[in-house]
């Protein structure tokens, strides 16, 4: 039965709903017998779940797009094309916003996923083979060259790891062709600008700066070719990664900001940007006083960093040494000690980097702005989103970012839930058919422990950021274990004496849908509060280079204004995930879930244990009960009558009934009426046996129906 869901015993079920018997066993046998015949895709109904080859696997070419193109989702086997078509057509069918949300822990997949479904949307668009059409696609796929560049990283768990959230609407007219898009992005993980824990890198951008530009730019930039020569580089140990080609990739870069219509002069800026943030990292400072005020006695470095941000030399040496302060009306130079100097460079180089990311974001914006394209915007503009965002992660040190990325996916979880539920439930009422009630493990407790006003997590660390004197992290743990000290999923040291493993006054533990991650509380006041010194701003916004004074426009403002507390970081992002959670409700989700085979990025490696500990977590096998809920398959009755009418010489070649009566006789025809159930629209069916036999009953009448118009098309009948 090749070409249809069911590929034979030997590729397994493509569709877990068909399996004989729902257990955790069945799945993963089935998961892995699949994965070891290269057949990485497998559903849950309408759901994709996506195993990551960690190979070239030769099924993404024009003959597979042709192959998926304007067919239903049970006609050929298993494929992320088959779900890109599926969102594609509800959307032009029924002219409503779609969207796909790809989840999975880190290095699962999830990007490349998102990318394929991209070029399968351009290679399916635009039959009319309008040229605007074709440039606003090109510029659709090339802005991932950008954004990877500058918001992706090589971490411990995966060599491109994205360390930001990235939701993009592709925007089609009435006809069904792209004409733009918008990308939003969430917390660039600004961190790791200046710190990489051993094995990682930072931003792939620097790499690609020192190994891809000519000498003439490197030269202007004050750079060497080595990354080790810079501590911002030079943490992680290993500056050179054997799947990235930083130099083909700079070139990649180049030519897409190109195509992107970035201003070369705004481009070459940028670079010395991010050469500028290089040398900052390499500042020494050194004091010059018994009240260890720190200076720099490198005036050199001091020079060039001006120069590649177009600053005078002094006013960077008095904000990276002092601030202005505004005391009783009066103007005060306050200077900083050595230590405090240091974390100053390293929240100034943090804002420039994550200020630029923020301008790239919007200079890809106005590119793909379907007003921007230029096209005539006839009738109803419909989008497809497509959310990509950072997985779930551990890692030795987790910090406020882990806490954001891994509070981030309990929301998707929590969203995936919420709907794939509600839809089910939502189908079987309107169909008029009774369900199966199944129990899974709700994560809205752990969205709870973070996000909830007072009492969870961000509320108390606001609370502590914004008290007067001085707050220290263990002071905020402490707060923690006193108001959460009944939460099941919230634990200390103090809360729990006999765990050797958290360390006392430093660590808790949150167990998370996906696993225990232990955080560390250092650090995670000053960033939530994210503050950066006024004396920074106003030095940028003063900046001869427009790009930089473009960035900081609140650098205008006099030292004497005072300003509202800006929103914290934390707050901020829990903010903007609830938005965007809400924006993926209000639309009609698709799913695929992405799962990590192995821990060692190897393609011939099936890890049972963690492979088991995602299907669990994920709730792949609840997904499969509530999508059975008694019943394997369900189809329109047109769609069904469609399909197998040729199986019975009653329906075969017209019925001349309604199509409920149709499908009602090839169901008596051949006895399946205790398998099958008659909802308003659609018929359900119980066991996979019985689909199995009608597929099978449909290839064996196809080669005699061939021959049958045959036979008319020669005039023959
Ligand atoms: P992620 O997006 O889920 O992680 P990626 O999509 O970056 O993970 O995938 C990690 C790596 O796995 C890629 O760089 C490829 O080498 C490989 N890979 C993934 N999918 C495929 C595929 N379909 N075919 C071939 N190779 C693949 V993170 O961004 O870390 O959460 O924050
Ligand atoms: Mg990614």
């Amino acid at each position: 039965m090749a070409g249809s869901i069911h590929e034979g015993p030997e590729f397994g079920i493509g569709d877990f709903v068909l399996l004989q018997d729902v257990s955790m066993d069945a799945f993963m046998d089935n998961l892995k017998l699949r994965y070891e015949k290269n057949r990485i895709y497998t559903y849950i109904g309408e759901v994709v779940v996506s195993v990551n080859p960690y190979k070239t696997v030769d099924i993404y070419n024009k003959s597979y797009v042709d192959q998926y193109k304007g067919r239903e989702i049970y006609e050929r086997p298993p494929h992320i094309f088959a779900l890109a078509d599926a969102t594609y057509k509800t959307m032009k069918r029924s002219s409503r916003d779609t969207c796909i949300v790809i989840s999975g822990e880190s290095g699962s997949g999830k990007t490349e996923a998102s990318k394929i479904i991209m070029r399968y949307i351009a290679a399916v668009t635009n039959v009319g083979g309008q040229k605007e059409v074709e440039r606003v696609k090109d510029v659709l796929i090339k802005s991932n060259n950008i954004l990877e560049a500058f918001g992706n990283a090589k971490t411990n768990r995966n060599d491109n790891s994205s360390r930001f959230g990235k939701y993009m609407d592709i925007n089609f007219d009435f006809k069904g062709d792209p004409v733009g898009g918008h990308v939003n992005n969430y917390l660039l993980e600004k961190s790791r600008v200046v710190h990489q824990q051993t094995g990682e890198r930072n931003f792939h951008a620097f790499y690609q700066l020192i190994y891809g530009s000519n000498d003439q730019k490197l030269s202007e930039c004050k750079l060497v070719r080595d990354p080790e020569q810079y501590h911002y580089t030079a943490q992680g140990g290993e500056p050179k990664c054997a799947t990235i080609n930083d130099r083909d990739d700079y070139k990649l870069v180049m030519s897409a900001m190109k195509t992107l219509g970035f201003p070369f002069n705004k481009v070459e800026a940028l670079w010395r940007v991010v050469a500028a943030v290089l040398h900052l990292g390499n500042i020494q400072y050194e004091a010059v006083d018994d009240h260890d005020h720190a200076g720099i006695p490198d005036k050199s470095a001091l020079a060039t960093i001006a120069m590649l941000m177009s600053v005078d030399t002094e006013d960077l040496r008095k904000a990276l040494c002092s601030r202005v302060i505004a005391a009783g009306g009066q103007v005060v130079e306050k200077f900083l000690t050595v230590k405090e100097a240091k974390v100053a460079r390293d929240a100034f180089a943090k804002a420039i980097y994550d200020r630029a990311f923020t301008w790239i974001v919007g200079k890809v914006n106005e590119a793909i702005d379907p007003k921007a394209s230029g096209m005539k915007l006839v009738g109803k503009n419909t989008v497809i989103g497509v959310l990509d965002i950072y997985g779930f992660e551990i890692f030795d040190n987790n910090s406020f970012e882990q806490f954001c990325i891994n509070y981030c996916n309990e929301k998707l979880q929590q969203l995936f839930i919420q709907l794939v539920l509600k839809q089910e439930q939502e189908e079987y009422m309107k169909e008029g058919i009774e369900w199966v009630h199944v129990e899974y493990f709700n994560n809205k407790i752990i969205c709870d422990l973070v996000e909830q006003s007072h009492k969870g997590i961000l509320a108390i660390l606001d609370e502590a950021c914004l008290s007067v004197g001085k707050v220290t992290d263990e002071m905020f743990l402490t707060a923690m274990s006193q108001k959460l000290s009944k939460h099941d999923h919230f634990t200390c040291r103090s809360l729990n004496p006999s765990d050797k493993t958290l360390e006392h006054g430093v660590e808790f533990r949150i167990r998370h849908y996906a696993g225990d991650v232990k955080y560390s509380v250092e650090g995670f006041i000053e960033k939530n509060r994210d503050t950066l010194y006024q004396d920074f701003k106003r030095l940028l916004y003063n900046s001869k280079e427009s790009l930089l004074k473009d960035m900081w426009p609140e650098g205008k403002q006099h030292i004497t204004e005072t300003t509202k507390r800006p929103v914290t970081a934390g707050t901020n992002f829990k903010n903007s995930i609830i938005a965007l959670v809400d924006n993926m409700a209000s639309k009609e989700p698709h799913y695929v879930r992405c799962i990590k085979p192995n821990e060692i990025k190897s393609p011939a490696a099936f890890n049972h244990e963690r492979v088991k500990h995602q299907v669990m977590y994920l709730g792949l096998l609840e997904n499969v009960r509530v999508r059975r809920a008694g019943f394997v398959y369900r189809a329109t009755y047109s769609r069904f009558l469609q399909r197998y009418k040729l199986i019975s010489s009653k329906t075969w070649p017209n019925f001349r009934g309604t199509d409920i009566d149709g499908v009602k006789t090839i169901i008596k025809e051949y006895n399946y009426e205790s398998d099958v159930a008659y909802g308003r629209s659609k018929i359900f069916i119980r066991s996979p046996q019985t689909l199995f036999e009608l597929e099978e009953l449909r290839d064996k009448y196809i080669p005699k129906i061939t021959l049958f118009l045959q036979k008319m098309w020669r005039g023959g009948l």
